[in-house]
């Protein structure tokens, strides 16, 4: 689970664990809630706790990178009524599969990260949303949260002081657009989880119409570790506008899939190492270095780029939540694709009808093209409904259907005209069969 490559620092939120040691005991051996309760018995004033996430160059990590000290900041100091903390475990991105992991093995770290954040941002009352599909990590969590309550970690007056947050666990369903934050907070609200139109952002208009902050799992999993570090050292682990370590799931053609936590910056090459290089040697074709919403990127340009945020931007993609999908020289791009295009197809809500109708054009298109029954106008085509879906919706989902699209196209034009001008497959694989 942990990064050994030599070149590389150790992990921090995977730091020392084995499956077996995420009780609270073994949380605390390894140092766990002494930031909490180093803030608390020192009344760190809240504005130096926020201050101390900005310097760490913290950024989001669910998709968007967002800088979180700044999200911190939106949160209104003097608001009358209830403020709401949230965090987004409704991880269903293809690809990812950190957050789930956070929670079996180091869900602590987690609670304790809430409860920091909650501290800084005066929030009483927190939720938890974990996706519906990973019921051992829901009871996993739920099990650490009445550890963390029993020792006083979470509750009324927190480890005597005057700061109190209660936090709950809510489990979803397994719908992937609950994972976006205004469908979440719809769904923890008892609605049918449907994005909301943004502005207003959830930091005015949140949770039952009150300010609230979300953020992803392993964003609040990292903050006792970089109030331990300091927020400069933090920062510096990784480069600059990219701080600190982030966990890279990865899956696909490599000898030994799973999370690595490395430094932001660390060039792809490295993470492949760690993963083991490619299996059983194979050749690297492509790679998609942020989860299935990230265009994908050739093998020899991901070979130069430097996995944090900036430089996969410009290698044309975008760093996302993590999840780097190696694929071969034997893998069948059209394939790829397909099932991509499947997915969103599936996941799309409906409410907007760029997203409800262009996702089943693209769908359709590519499986005519997979079933040897492409006409010579489909790429076109793809490229129109694709660039018509952009920028065109309530939420990110749309864009995240079109941007495989483009950049398999971009990529792989060839290979798509091989299949429409040959009825098969220029890498040689049999048709998908669904
Ligand atoms: C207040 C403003 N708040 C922005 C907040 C906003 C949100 C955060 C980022 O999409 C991406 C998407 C997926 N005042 C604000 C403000 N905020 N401006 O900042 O916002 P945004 O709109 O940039 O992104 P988003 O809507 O949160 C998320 C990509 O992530 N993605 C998805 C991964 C899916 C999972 C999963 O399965 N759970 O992780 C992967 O790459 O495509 O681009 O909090 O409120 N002026
Ligand atoms: Fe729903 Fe798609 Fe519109 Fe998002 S973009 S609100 S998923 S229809």
């Amino acid at each position: 689970m942990t990064c050994l490559h030599e070149r590389h620092l150790q992990p921090l939120i995977l730091a020392g664990l084995n499956g077996a040691n995420w009780q609270l005991s073994d949380y605390v051996a390894r140092g766990g809630y002494q930031q909490l309760k180093r803030i608390l018995t020192e009344k760190i004033p809240p504005e130096q706790v926020i201050a101390e996430v900005k310097a760490s160059g913290l950024r989001g990590r669910g998709g968007a990178g967002f800088p979180t000290g700044l999200k911190w900041s939106f949160m209104p100091r003097q608001f009358p009524g209830q403020k709401y903390l949230v965090c987004n475990s409704d991880e269903g991105e293809p690809g990812t599969f950190k957050d789930r992991d956070i929670l079996r093995y180091n869900p602590h770290a987690l609670i304790e990260g809430m409860a920091i954040a909650a501290y800084a941002m005066g929030i009483t009352v927190g939720y938890n949303y974990i996706h519906g599909e990973i019921w051992q990590a829901y009871e996993r969590f739920e099990q650490a949260l009445e550890q963390a309550r029993a020792a006083g970690y979470l509750g009324a007056h927190i480890l005597g002081s005057d700061f109190s947050f209660e936090l709950h666990a809510h489990h979803g369903y397994g719908a992937y657009i609950c994972g976006e934050e205004t469908a979440l907070l719809e769904s923890i609200e008892g609605k049918k989880g449907q994005p909301r139109f943004k502005p207003p952002f959830p930091a005015s208009f949140g949770l039952f119409g009150k300010p609230t902050t979300i953020n992803n799992t392993e964003t609040f999993a990292a903050v006792p570790f970089l109030f331990a570090l300091g927020g400069q050292t933090y920062l510096e682990l990784g480069k600059p506008n990219n701080g600190g370590t982030k966990i890279f799931s990865v899956s696909g053609d490599v000898a030994k899939p799973g999370n690595y936590e490395v430094p932001l910056g660390t060039p792809f090459a490295d993470l492949l190492a760690c993963a083991g290089g490619m299996r059983d040697n194979a050749q690297l074709k492509a790679v998609i270095p942020g989860g299935s919403s990230a265009p994908v990127v050739p093998g020899a340009i991901m070979m130069q780029t430097d996995m944090d945020y900036d430089s996969i931007a410009q290698a044309g993609s975008m760093l996302g939540s993590g999840a780097v999908i190696v694929m071969n020289q034997t893998r069948c791009m059209v394939r790829a694709l397909l099932r991509l295009a499947y997915f969103y197809y599936e996941e799309s809500c409906g409410q907007c009808t760029p997203c409800r109708e262009g996702t089943g054009w693209l769908y359709r298109v590519v499986h005519r093209i997979e079933h040897g029954k492409g006409a010579h106008n489909d790429l076109e085509l793809l490229n129109s409904v694709a660039e018509n879906i952009m920028g065109r919706t309530i939420c990110a989902l749309g864009d995240a259907a079109a941007m495989p699209v483009r950049g398999m196209l971009k990529h792989y034009w060839q290979e798509f005209e091989h299949h429409i001008e040959h009825k098969r497959c220029l890498v040689g694989q049999p048709v998908e069969a669904f």
